[in-house]
């Protein structure tokens, strides 16, 4: 066979029709990966000798009263990076002179595109600073095929369920939640070449990852080479392991690091 699929595949305009069509009929369901905003929503914590993220705050303007007698509005006011977020690349030191990388310049293309899920609620469970490797990457694709290029890839953990404290997992020693470790971001990035990286914990790293070598090492390695974090996503149980499409637009905040967004799962 000459191996020329691009004869028997529909043209894009199909392609979107159907699309349209699917949304239309919910055959294609659109799940959403969000956290409400809300001044209540856990924001993260770090050493203490650090700069910390504002929570999300929001100021009546008026309701349809005296201070505007037919609307109503609030002022809100925010961290970049508070409740559910993306990262982009000048976040960190290691990807502050690529090009094209904050919120206002990055490729919108990368914005959208296919998404894996591997679930490790079970670790997760079992023990709060639970590091997924390459080990179980190897695993997820023995059983659902490699990883395509220039996909998302979400940890799912379960704590979008957390509530209150029990989200950051705050002890004496610091915040305790699960995640990659640096070999396995490694891999996703420089073997499978992926978008980037998300997970339901309040960042890419572990609660631990002050002390990794290199210290977050999930935020210095997906940023250094041109890769986006998601966190605090939720509703990933809803998501099949391959198969459904991300769609994460940050705000095209002026050199912005990061911002609060909508994320939204296609899923046939
Ligand atoms: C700054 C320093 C460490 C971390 C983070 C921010 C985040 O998780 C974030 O929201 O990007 S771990
Ligand atoms: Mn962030």
């Amino acid at each position: 066979m000459s191996g020329d699929n691009a004869k028997d595949q529909p043209d894009a305009a199909t392609l979107l029709a159907g699309l349209a069509a699917g949304l239309a009929s919910a055959e294609i369901r659109i799940v959403d990966l969000t956290h409400r905003l809300d001044p209540d929503f856990p924001i993260i914590v770090l050493p203490p000798e650090f700069g910390q993220c504002a929570p999300f705050r929001m100021e009546e303007i008026s309701r349809y009263d005296a201070r505007g007698p037919a609307w109503h509005w609030y002022n809100i006011s925010l961290g970049e990076h508070a409740g559910t977020h993306f990262d982009a690349p000048i976040h960190w030191i290691s990807g502050r002179d690529l090009p094209n990388n904050t919120t206002d310049t990055l490729p919108v293309q990368k914005l959208v595109g296919q998404v894996c899920v591997i679930d490790c609620e079970a670790e997760s469970d079992a023990d709060d600073d639970y590091e997924m490797g390459v080990d179980k990457i190897a695993a997820f694709e023995a059983e659902h095929g490699e990883i395509p290029a220039q996909s998302w890839v979400l940890m799912r953990t379960g704590w979008s369920r957390r509530r209150g404290a029990d989200y950051i997992n705050l002890r004496a020693d610091g915040a305790h939640s699960p995640g990659p470790d640096a070999a396995a971001v490694r891999f996703l990035v420089e073997q499978r070449d992926i978008i980037g990286f998300g997970t339901e914990t309040v960042g890419t790293d572990t609660g631990q990852a002050v002390h990794a070598d290199p210290p977050y090492p999930a935020h210095y390695i997906l940023h250094g080479a041109g890769r986006y974090g998601l966190q605090c996503l939720a509703n990933l149980d809803q998501l099949p392991p391959t198969g459904a499409v991300l769609v994460a637009a940050p705000l095209k905040i002026r050199q912005g690091t990061g911002s609060p967004l909508r994320v939204l799962a296609l899923v046939p």
